[in-house]
């Protein structure tokens, strides 16, 4: 673990009701690198915003919410970094709701697997422009395109949600649509899919390109055609009353983004994640 700034009213970890963890990782990046600065530059950001949510009416001043700092990740391969993540999460995770700050997405594929190892029949949500559910991507077979495919095949596709959806070859729509309990272009959760997933134990994973572009430009795969950030938003807090246990947000890429928009919308949907689902 790197010292550095805390996530805003954080204390340092271990322990906490809540906690947050930095996953550097920004191995097959396609597009462009940069997302290993994503975690310590949202977290800088999050101090230009309140401690308030005036929409849930509560305080993180309020919340036991500790920083565990960021995985270290230098000279690992991609499955020890997978395996260093997932075990820091899971011990994130035995205090209580855990949130990862990534890093590319395949930090996904660490994050439910430390979820499944706590809660073993934990679903999967993944807000996101891209169905990241290739087979192979540029010769890896763990990559961000792909991690979604590993979940799948180790914990069984009927577990995945996809919201948000945009982008995807016509092969992986046609297995997304046909294996995953939903893949939708809506950031709803349909009335049936959330009666499924009631009481169960849910894995939020938020790429932040499921935004539009212009809305969250610092990102390594930008998709025209997302959200705005209250659309985000509402979509989130429509999922109150889910049993969402952890969480990550992926792939702010600050490098291309000066203004730092990117970085503070996820700062900001940090504090609503950490406020709606700390237990
Ligand atoms: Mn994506």
């Amino acid at each position: 673990m790197s010292p550095g700034t805390l996530f805003l009213a954080a204390r340092p970890g271990p322990g906490g009701r809540a906690g947050i963890l930095g996953a550097p990782l920004d191995l097959t990046e396609s597009c462009r690198a940069g997302t290993r600065a994503a975690a310590q530059r949202i977290r800088a950001l999050s101090h230009s915003i309140e401690t308030y949510s005036p929409v849930l009416d509560l305080d993180l001043e309020d919340l036991d919410l500790a920083d565990w700092g960021d995985v270290d990740l230098a000279g690992r391969s991609m499955d020890a970094a997978l395996a260093a993540i997932e075990a820091a999460f899971a011990a994130v995770l035995s205090h209580g709701f855990g949130l990862l700050l990534g890093g590319e997405h395949t930090v996904a594929l660490a994050g439910f697997r430390a979820v499944r190892r706590h809660y073993p029949d934990a679903a999967l949500i993944q807000l996101d422009a891209h169905l990241d559910i290739r087979q192979q991507y540029e010769g890896e077979a763990i990559c961000h395109a792909t991690w979604v495919n590993r979940v799948g095949e180790e914990f069984g596709f009927g577990n995945v949600v996809q919201l948000g959806i945009r982008s995807g070859t016509r092969e992986e729509f046609g297995r997304a649509r046909r294996d995953c309990l939903l893949t939708s272009f809506d950031l709803d959760l349909p009335e049936p899919i959330r009666e499924q997933l009631a009481g169960r134990p849910i894995y939020l994973s938020l790429d932040i390109d499921v935004l539009d572009p212009g809305t969250a430009p610092g990102t390594g795969c930008p998709e025209p055609g997302g959200a705005t950030f209250r659309e985000l938003l509402r979509a989130l807090y429509a999922l109150r009353g889910l049993r969402v246990v952890g969480a990550d947000i992926c792939e702010v890429l600050p490098d291309t983004d000066p203004a730092d928009v990117t970085a503070v919308a996820a700062a900001k949907i940090a504090r609503e994640l950490l406020l709606m689902f700390a237990r």
